[in-house]
């Protein structure tokens, strides 16, 4: 694996901070103040081409590699979370499982409008009682005048508010357990898909996240995405893209924690002279940096695998853990670097510990990625009884 960027990718990353700092940072604060969802920015974003920058330029994406997209939703990530979950979540969750297991026909229908942002895509697996098992879905999807019908209802469900296209999951058959679920993408504009937005979140609160009911919600056979029985092998290839994404916006938030820290703390005078020459100040500031630095590398590392058409689930779950657990770290220590200064939102640390928390939680609980690379290690499913 080559360390070193490509002239190409230097560019990609320049550009993408250039655009972090001028579009992103200034609008951040008032929208999490606001709990404002800010379409604006989102056409912005989508104008940059970062929300379907891995789709090839075929579809009407960016064709970029993933150590790219990488580079890109880390620089998003450090200006604002919730545009981060905007970006992860379109071409991630929803354009990757398309291309991966669309039609040419659904290719061609879905993801130029979910490139351009003309479209926004949510992912509907998790639900009111299946979060870590996602196996167990208890929406239901049956078959009525040659098409589907789908009720249940879902959780905590990214962009479900503004999303025109929903990639639902919902079981057939019960009997059949992980084998009987099946993808439907659903047009969110009809009656029976239901969306009611979730308020007073700690973070991300520039993002919208909804709580959807389902009540015989309709697909046609041309909305199932792979065959009946593909459900969970698509939510979890959904995921592997998507552990990747959140992983590399909290690079993001780390290098944003310690940038921050690093000028407070050549800035703040204590005793006589900047906090930033006392031993146990550098300490922090290093183990930040420490923190980063391996976050990056394991980032770049599930990026190269993907990017070669390695197998990638063991090292993204290795990247995703120790992303989002170091981004919580590296924002909990940032506040304390700043002192009292850390605690209001003058500066972004106090957002960026709100926003990051929820990332050892979604897309895969930390819990979760552990026993997947455990695993991986011996060969035995914890989550079957032995
Ligand atoms: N890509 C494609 N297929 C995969 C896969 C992947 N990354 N991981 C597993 N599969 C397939 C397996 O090959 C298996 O296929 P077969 O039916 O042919 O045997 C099938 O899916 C079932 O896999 P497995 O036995 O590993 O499923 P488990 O029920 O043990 O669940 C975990 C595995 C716990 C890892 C999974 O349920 C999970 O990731 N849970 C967390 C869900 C989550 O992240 N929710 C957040 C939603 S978004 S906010």
């Amino acid at each position: 694996m080559d360390l070193e960027l490509t002239d190409e990718q230097r560019l990609i990353q320049a550009t993408a901070r250039e655009f972090t700092e001028r579009e992103i940072v200034e609008r951040a604060r008032e929208n999490d103040r606001n709990e404002h969802f800010d379409l604006e920015l989102v056409g912005k974003i989508a104008a940059q081409g970062y929300l379907g920058s891995i789709v090839p330029e075929q579809y009407g994406g960016a064709g970029l590699d993933y150590l790219s997209y990488g580079l890109i939703v880390e620089e998003v990530g450090r200006g604002c979370s919730s545009m981060r979950t905007v970006v992860s979540v379109n071409t991630s969750l929803v354009c990757s499982a398309i291309l991966r297991w669309g039609t040419e026909e659904q290719k061609h229908r879905y993801l130029p409008k979910l490139c351009r942002g003309e479209w926004l895509g949510c992912f509907g697996l998790t639900e009111p009682d299946t979060g870590s098992d996602a196996a167990n879905q208890r929406t239901r999807a049956r078959r009525s005048n040659g098409g589907w019908l789908i009720n249940g209802a879902k959780m905590w469900i990214s962009l479900g508010n503004h999303a025109k296209v929903a990639l639902l999951f919902a079981q057939t058959d019960p009997e059949k357990k992980h084998r009987g679920l099946a993808a439907f993408l659903v047009d969110t504009d009809q009656p029976g898909f239901q969306p009611q937005l979730i308020h007073h979140k700690l973070g991300l609160r520039g993002s919208d996240t909804a709580a959807i009911s389902l009540d015989d919600v309709e697909v046609g056979e041309d909305g199932l995405l792979g065959e009946v029985g593909d459900g969970f092998k698509i939510a979890m290839s959904s995921l592997d893209s998507g552990r990747y994404s959140v992983a590399a916006g909290c690079v993001g938030i780390c290098q944003g924690s310690l940038d921050a820290s690093v000028k407070y703390a050549k800035e703040r005078v204590q005793f006589g002279r900047p906090i930033a020459s006392f031993q146990l100040v550098q300490e922090m500031l290093a183990d930040m940096a420490l923190q980063t630095d391996a976050a990056r590398m394991l980032v770049w590392r599930a990026g190269y695998l993907k990017d070669t058409g390695q197998p990638s689930t063991t090292e993204t779950s290795v990247a995703k853990l120790y992303a989002t657990e170091a981004a919580i770290q590296c924002a909990n220590t940032a506040i304390q670097v700043h002192g009292g200064s850390g605690y209001v939102d003058d500066y972004p640390v106090e957002r960026y510990l709100r926003d990051v928390r929820v990332t050892s939680l979604y897309e895969g609980t930390s819990q979760i990625q552990k026993l997947i690379i455990g695993r991986a290690l011996t060969g035995i499913n914890a989550l079957v009884p032995q």
